[in-house]
């Protein structure tokens, strides 16, 4: 439905939130973990949509920086929990500087975070069983797409007719992402006796790339990175051999000039590359190459669609390794502490 009218904000995120929403001039958005990594995909919207400045830092940080508070700054918690130790001092230090207000966006009704703040959004994915977040992280990217959406209608922005519309395809494309399960299954054999792997995504996909290599590491210890696609030739091409598994996440061929280029390093030096892409990627499957044809996207969308399958990825290894999925070793569900 219509998102923008006063009443409807001040239903959803609680009462001021029209007024608020007005003055935002700057975001500052403070996570840990997944929530971070959500963050991260939000500053690249906030900023394509809204055209409004974001910051985002992983809350453990954020303390031990001398911010400094603009004007008109909104200051946005994103957690699964709203208990999480490092997010909530965050908060209650920013609360002595002159943000704008304090909206949380949140899975736990009547949490800490929630009650601390001035506004907040509710993901409403349900209980996590698992230690490891998924359906929160997807869901936190829906809440800041809305969060994005409403910033940039204040600033002007045309098109959310169509954006409403790419939100509403949403759940029909994840049946069909969801329905690829058999080959994210046989794909994950492939790493089930590798100690480290790559990641590389580029733009909002790159903190997509760095939440598929998060969930590798928690549920199946395999160590993993991620990096910007652009940064493999700065560093990280050194560590390719045929023991190091690329990962490469390329939605719409954003991609596929630097993964043409890598490909034939990675190559040269024995290493394999997995792609996950959509009918745009003009690659052929081969001995060094395995690829996961996606549904086609709108762009936007694309960080919440393609988060699915590295989910899946990192699910299927962490089966195959008989690592406990749900309660991965030296994890807590919220870090409280
Ligand atoms: C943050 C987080 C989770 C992670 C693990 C530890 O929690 O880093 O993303 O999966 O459970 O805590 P939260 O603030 O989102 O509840």
């Amino acid at each position: 439905g219509r998102i923008h009218q006063g009443q409807v904000l001040e239903q959803i995120f609680g009462s001021n939130a029209s007024e608020l929403f007005d003055q935002v001039k700057m975001v500052q958005i403070v996570a840990c973990g997944t929530s971070y990594n959500a963050g991260v995909v939000a500053r690249y919207w906030i900023e394509k949509l809204a055209g409004i400045p974001c910051m985002v830092e992983v809350a453990s940080e954020f303390r031990y920086r001398a911010t400094v508070c603009m004007p008109g700054t909104l200051f946005i918690t994103i957690s699964q929990s709203g208990e999480t130790a490092d997010t909530l001092s965050a908060l209650r230090e920013a609360k002595e500087q002159d943000y704008l207000g304090f909206l949380s966006i949140c899975n736990v009704p009547g949490s800490s975070l929630v009650r601390e703040s001035d506004l907040s959004l509710m993901t409403n994915a349900g209980p996590e069983i698992g230690v490891a977040s998924t359906k929160a992280f997807t869901s936190q990217l829906v809440a800041l797409m809305l969060t994005a959406l409403i910033l940039a209608r204040r600033n002007g922005y045309a098109e959310e007719e169509q954006m409403v519309a790419n939100l509403q395809q949403l759940s029909a494309l994840c049946e069909q992402v969801l329905a690829l399960d058999p080959a994210i299954q046989k794909m994950a054999e492939h790493f089930v006796d590798k100690h480290h792997t790559l990641f590389l995504g580029r733009g909002t996909i790159y903190p997509v790339a760095v939440e598929g290599a998060l969930k590798l590491k928690e549920i199946s210890y395999i160590h993993a990175e991620a990096y910007p696609a652009g940064e493999l030739k700065h560093g990280p091409l050194a560590l390719v051999d045929e023991d190091m598994p690329i990962v490469a996440v390329a939605p719409n061929n954003s991609l596929l000039e630097k993964l043409l280029a890598n490909l034939e390093e990675v190559r040269a030096r024995g290493g394999k590359l997995f792609l996950f892409a959509d009918s745009k990627a003009q690659v052929k499957p081969g001995d060094d190459l395995e690829l996961i044809t996606l549904p086609d996207v709108p762009t936007v969308m694309a960080p919440i669609i393609y988060s699915i399958p590295l989910q899946l990825l990192a699910y299927y290894v962490a089966v195959l390794k008989g690592t406990d999925v749900d309660q991965p070793r030296n994890l807590a569900k919220s870090v409280t502490v």
